[in-house]
């Protein structure tokens, strides 16, 4: 079975998501989610320009190998861009793969290790009342763990909430402006604010549910080692992206100092990023994305690595990454021993329009049906009815101007 063709997508159905489509000389299809948030159309010209060539003609069974052409024959390795790439190209030859096995892709994986996959859902409000509003509303659709992401005083807008009285999610499709939206700092309130608001929430609905919180790369390592003790009395069931993370060694210093579980991870886009990170046990949960992180051959790697150091799986699930990349996350984490929880932020509705889904949410939980492959169609009209629209992530600036990390 040979590639005969592959095709890139780009559609904005609420916002923009690029899918690569393989096609077989058997006349199977395979498709692969290739969305970099705000740098869409960067993986569009790799796959299209760089990429696609190669494919056409190979073997579309020979997926490890494909994988190691494309990551050491390019010879600049790594990036987001190029990772993103491989991605795509990995996810719609397993679906391919999957689907000429006529059967769902997690049984290639090794089949079921469980019967759903508990999600995460996020909760947000600028004020404590506001963000008790959202949690109750998360527990009433089934959660039984939330993230949850207040306001902060003396700011007007910041990640999680954006700003005082803004819909759920407007934080991440950024404004379709000419340039990004400038949100605003401060570490000091911020640190003051959030530990008040985790014991209201604690207090109000009670020790069962977990309670998540994503910093969003904003602490030093010795604010994050404080941050994570002052909330230890909360019980949080993780702390997200504390530091940067840019230097992974510097993540030992919060784990001396604090017993909070942490995640990180979703901007990384290789297992290298993590070596020390996992070889140390430095945290608890790993946060790539399959669609980020060289797809599923890779990201199965990266499972078993951290899975010798009883560190779990708990793969990016924001909106920007498409049903295609939310599905081939599903299907690992229906496979591997040391799935923790998947994040499940929901697409928007338009996306439904162009992606038809077979996974399903109830109760707190995702499932996948056992359609082969994927289990996701792709819509090429409905698409062309949803134009690529630039749009870009905010940044963030201190109150003297500074540029900080968004
Ligand atoms: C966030 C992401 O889901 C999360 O944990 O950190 O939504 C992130 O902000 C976006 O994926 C950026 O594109
Ligand atoms: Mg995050």
């Amino acid at each position: 079975m040979k590639i005969e063709s592959a095709e890139v997508f780009v559609a904005s159905p609420g916002r923009n998501y690029v899918t690569l489509k393989l096609t077989t000389d058997t006349g199977l299809t395979g498709l692969g989610d290739a969305t970099l948030n705000g740098r869409e159309l960067a993986v569009v010209a790799y796959l299209q320009e760089h990429v696609a060539p190669l494919l056409v003609g190979r073997d579309a069974h020979a997926i490890e190998d494909t994988w190691q052409y494309l990551y050491r024959g390019a010879y600049w390795r790594r990036g987001p861009v190029t990772m993103a790439a491989i991605a795509a190209v990995d996810m719609a030859l397993w679906d391919i793969k999957a689907k000429a096995a006529q059967m769902p892709l997690y049984q290639l994986l090794g089949g079921p290790s469980r019967t759903k996959l508990r999600a995460y859902a996020h909760a947000t409000g600028w004020s404590t009342g506001e963000l008790i509003a959202s949690v109750q509303q998360r527990i009433d659709e089934g959660f039984t763990a939330v993230r949850i992401q207040p306001g902060v005083p003396g700011l007007n807008r910041t990640y999680g909430v954006n700003g005082a009285g803004s819909a759920l999610g407007a934080y991440e499709p950024a404004a379709r402006l000419a340039l990004p939206e400038e949100e605003d700092w401060d570490t000091s309130a911020y640190m003051r604010h959030i530990p008040g608001v985790f014991g209201t929430v604690r207090d109000k609905f009670g020790p069962e549910i977990d309670l998540l919180h994503d910093v969003h790369h904003r602490l030093t390592p010795i604010q994050a080692a404080k941050l994570g003790a002052a909330l230890e009395p909360f019980n949080p069931f993780w702390l997200e992206d504390v530091t940067p993370a840019e230097n992974q060694a510097a993540l030992s210093l919060v784990r001396t100092h604090t017993t909070v579980p942490l995640a990180i991870g979703e901007t990384f886009n290789s297992i290298f990023d993590y070596q020390i990170l996992i070889r140390d046990q430095l945290i608890d949960y790993v946060r790539s994305a399959v669609t980020h992180a060289g797809g599923i051959t890779a990201m199965r790697k990266l499972a078993d690595y951290a899975a010798l150091y009883q560190i779990k799986l708990a793969i990016h699930g924001p909106s920007d990454i498409s049903p295609v990349g939310f599905a081939a996350a599903l299907h690992l984490d229906l496979a591997v021993h040391n799935f923790g929880i998947q994040e499940y932020m929901m697409h928007p509705v338009q996306a439904r329009d162009v992606f038809d889904v077979d996974y399903t949410y109830a109760d707190g939980a995702l499932y996948l049906s056992d359609s082969p492959g994927l289990g996701v169609r792709y819509d090429e009209t409905a698409a062309a009815a949803y134009p690529y629209e630039r749009a870009y992530l905010p940044v963030n600036r201190l109150k003297d101007g500074t540029l900080h990390d968004w």
